[in-house]
């Protein structure tokens, strides 16, 4: 017998919701059928797009007209908050685009409503869904590395965000809340959970409102020190947004996943090159297919999660530890790299 298909119904048609949308094309379990957006010209736009006929300006009557299993909200980051606890108290699961929220009272909030209203929740953090990071997890895991010491994730890249994007130029708080968020996060899935942490910031391109580039120097709580470090002030002969490059040491060998996906693993006295290239999907371009393929890899979690009641790996709940990192970030940037412990945070 077919498996029934989980329906969902998505909020925000953006910028980024294409990618949402052309992902949940390919996912067997699940199906959009209601679309959301306050702007009635991009709702339209995308309903043509991907042959989606339940158009709705107001997120509340889409959830009043729809059965929906789960709504996958891609909104930017001020309006998570009203939506999450909208579709809460409407007893449906959510996902929610990140950074999840402004502040950690209102990420901690959106956990508790979600709790008390038992639906489930998982942050859309995809960036640790990409495959070449679940290579060097896989690494990780087989232990061929030994005791993992020390670690960096580093993003840099003078790639021009802002034309898609045009609010990150303008809010107060850019790199660590948009992108950092994803290093930092990758950081956790490799190394663990930190303790303390330390960072600097600065703007280096006069045009943006926010930092551009973070230097962030972790403790994690297995004792391994790492530092994340990002930049879209980087001009490098070559561009390699959006990649994410980490190098690992531990007591056994080394890990370097570098430029344009390679991954050399040394260990053992042996040196092994491996191309950990994501998939390009057909509906995907380069050089952002290595995000268009974790959002598939994301939204196919969150489906097998609905199914098999399992907790998604990016809840709501371990989101908050994620989310606490970005807080404690700037508030060591602000406070001349003072150590902040995290543990009190989140
Ligand atoms: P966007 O501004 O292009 O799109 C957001 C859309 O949401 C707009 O069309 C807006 O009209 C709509 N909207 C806002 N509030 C609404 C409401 N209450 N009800 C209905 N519609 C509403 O933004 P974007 O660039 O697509 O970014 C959306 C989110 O995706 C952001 O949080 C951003 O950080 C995130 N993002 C994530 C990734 C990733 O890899 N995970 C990449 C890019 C963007
Ligand atoms: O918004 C950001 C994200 O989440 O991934 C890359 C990005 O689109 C620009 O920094």
């Amino acid at each position: 017998m077919a498996r029934v298909k989980q329906k969902g119904g998505l909020i925000g048609c953006g910028f980024f919701a294409h990618n949402h949308l052309h992902a949940w094309q390919e996912i067997e379990g699940a199906e959009i059928v209601a679309l959301c957006d306050r702007d009635e010209k991009r709702l339209k736009e995308a309903g043509e797009k991907f042959g989606i006929a339940n158009l709705y300006t107001d997120a509340a009557k889409m959830l009043a007209s729809e059965k929906l299993d789960f709504v996958d909200i891609a909104t930017t980051v001020a309006t998570h908050r009203p939506l999450v606890e909208l579709a809460a108290k409407a007893g449906v699961a959510v996902i929610c685009q990140k950074p999840f929220a402004e502040t950690l009272s209102d990420a901690q909030a959106m956990v508790d409503a979600c709790k008390t209203a038992d639906v489930p929740l998982m942050v859309h953090e995809n960036f640790r869904w990409q495959s070449p990071i679940r290579a060097v997890r896989a690494v990780l895991d087989a232990g061929t590395l030994g005791d993992i010491f020390w670690g960096r994730v580093s993003f840099r890249s003078a790639y021009d965000v802002f034309s898609g994007q045009p609010y990150l130029a303008t809010e107060e708080r850019f790199i660590i809340q948009d992108l950092g968020i994803h290093i930092l996060d990758i950081a956790r899935f490799l190394f663990g959970d930190v303790a303390q942490l330390s960072a600097t910031t600065r703007r280096v391109n006069p045009a943006i409102r926010g930092e551009d580039v973070a230097t962030i120097l972790l403790d994690h709580e297995t004792g391994a020190t790492s530092i994340c470090d990002c930049s879209y002030a980087t001009q490098q002969p070559e561009e390699l947004f959006p990649q994410t490059l980490v190098e690992i040491d531990g007591s056994k060998g080394t890990l370097r996943l570098g430029a344009n996906y390679q991954m050399i693993v040394h260990a053992d006295g042996q040196t092994q090159t491996l191309d950990v290239s994501p998939k390009l999907h057909a509906w995907a371009r380069r050089p952002w297919h290595n995000i268009q393929e974790s959002v598939f890899n994301i939204e196919r979690h969150w489906t097998d999660c609905l199914n098999s009641g399992h907790e998604p790996e990016t809840s709501g709940a371990d989101n908050l530890k994620t989310m606490a990192l970005v807080f404690a970030a700037y508030e060591s940037a602000a406070a001349d790299q003072k150590a902040i412990d995290v543990r009190r945070m989140a």
